[in-house]
């Protein structure tokens, strides 16, 4: 088979084969699709100070503002600052305004992730084929045009408060959407820093409440015809040590993954329930950044000040762990030195490690990824993560 980077999605300087090893794509053929999806276009953040978690991005994530729109081009409710690292785009959104609808979401939810855009080549179609689904269609298919050119946009609904934008920019040369102004930071990258922390968002989590992932994995299926991944963690995990029940939905090519946890009842309060009752019902819990070096992008990220889980010593001198990982391109020692978790299936392995929640409420965090043939997530991670997560719910007093 034969792909185009065009028709598979992949965005400025990184390549479909980059994209390939960085997060995992499979062979699909999108004219069968009813729902092609090219890639994840954006994620879209409301936050209570989006000047200052603009610098957050750019100082802390390595980011690169491009693009902007506030007061002084015209748009007087709200300031909105796009920043990318590679493929990867982020859009974050204040209220200017005291009347702003984002202070209200503010005031609901605090800072998280209002929209999983996703560039499709047809949007109308989409819409369509999501409406006949019986998808709730937020914006109607519609064309918005500056100088750059035009892009057609509309938006269906999601979990909770959180939208899927679907934008079409093949007609479209400008810096994000029309209104927006090419910007550029004012942000010094550190000497001898990377040139980018992160090339691709790999997923974005979606929390859920109890007993609805099943009804949210179906919609992804029937609504954005997404498959299963293989991995899943089920009642089995769920009731010894993990209290969630989580599965994986993607687009064809695997592209787009959206892990969907839902809590579990079980000896302790889940962490899914702490994620619920702080951010005011289902939303996005983690987005994972794929790196193609974890050990550069974790040593820029804590010499800026993010705080990561710290994972025991016991982990890493565990002789199960050694003979089930083998070789990989780093020793052991390096990893347990930076706390980076490791885990080898059928396909390959990966390496991974977790932020702490970024924000004031325990919701919203970060995972890095760096991928070596795994199409998976970490299941072999999933007892030592959810240990090291619930050890900090603990110390906020909500286990
Ligand atoms: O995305 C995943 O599936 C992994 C593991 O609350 C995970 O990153 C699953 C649930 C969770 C935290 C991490
Ligand atoms: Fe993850």
């Amino acid at each position: 088979m034969t792909h185009t980077i065009d028709s598979q999605g992949a965005m400025d300087d990184v390549s479909y084969d980059q994209l390939r090893q960085l997060v995992g794509l499979v062979d699909h053929d999108p004219s069968t699709d009813p729902f092609p999806v090219r890639s994840l276009d954006a994620v879209v953040f409301v936050v209570g100070n989006a000047t200052q978690t603009a610098w957050f991005y750019q100082a802390a994530f390595g980011m690169q503002l491009v693009a902007y729109s506030g007061p002084e081009t015209g748009n007087t409710d709200h300031k909105s600052f796009v920043l990318k690292s590679g493929s990867a785009r982020f859009v974050i959104n204040g209220g200017v305004r005291p009347d702003s609808p984002l202070l209200d979401h503010h005031r609901r939810h605090g800072d998280g992730v209002v929209d999983l855009a996703l560039e499709v080549s047809d949007v109308d179609k989409c819409v369509a084929h999501a409406r006949a689904q019986g998808a709730t269609v937020l914006e109607e298919p519609h064309d918005v045009s500056d100088e750059h050119g035009t892009v057609r946009l509309a938006a269906i609904a999601t979990y909770g408060e959180t939208r899927h934008t679907l934008v079409d920019r093949s007609r479209y040369a400008g810096p994000y959407l029309p209104g927006y102004q090419a910007r550029e930071g004012t942000v010094r990258r550190p000497e001898g820093a990377p040139k980018r922390l992160f090339q691709a968002v790999d997923h974005c989590v979606g929390n859920v409440e109890l007993g609805k992932m099943d009804y949210w994995v179906d919609f992804y299926h029937r609504v954005m015809g997404f498959v299963n991944m293989a991995e899943f963690v089920g009642d089995d995990i769920a009731t010894e040590y993990s209290a969630l029940m989580s599965k994986v939905v993607s687009n064809g090519n695997h592209r787009v993954k959206f892990p969907l946890n839902e809590p579990a009842i079980a000896k302790k309060k889940s962490q899914i329930d702490e994620y619920l009752e702080f951010y005011g019902g289902p939303g996005c819990q983690h987005i994972a950044l794929a790196t193609n070096d974890i050990i550069a992008t974790v040593s820029a990220m804590r010499a800026a000040g993010i705080e990561f889980l710290v994972t025991p010593d016991s982990y890493y001198d565990d002789p199960e762990l050694r003979a089930r990982i083998g070789e990989v391109r780093v020793p052991i020692e390096t990893l347990k030195e930076h706390r980076i978790l490791v885990d080898r299936d059928e396909d390959g392995y990966l390496l991974q490690i977790f932020t702490k929640p970024i924000g004031d409420r325990p919701t919203v965090f970060y995972e890095l990824i760096e991928r070596h043939g795994s199409l998976g997530f970490g299941k072999g991670n999933f007892k030592a993560l959810f240990e090291a997560i619930e050890r900090e719910q603990a110390r906020r007093g909500n286990l």
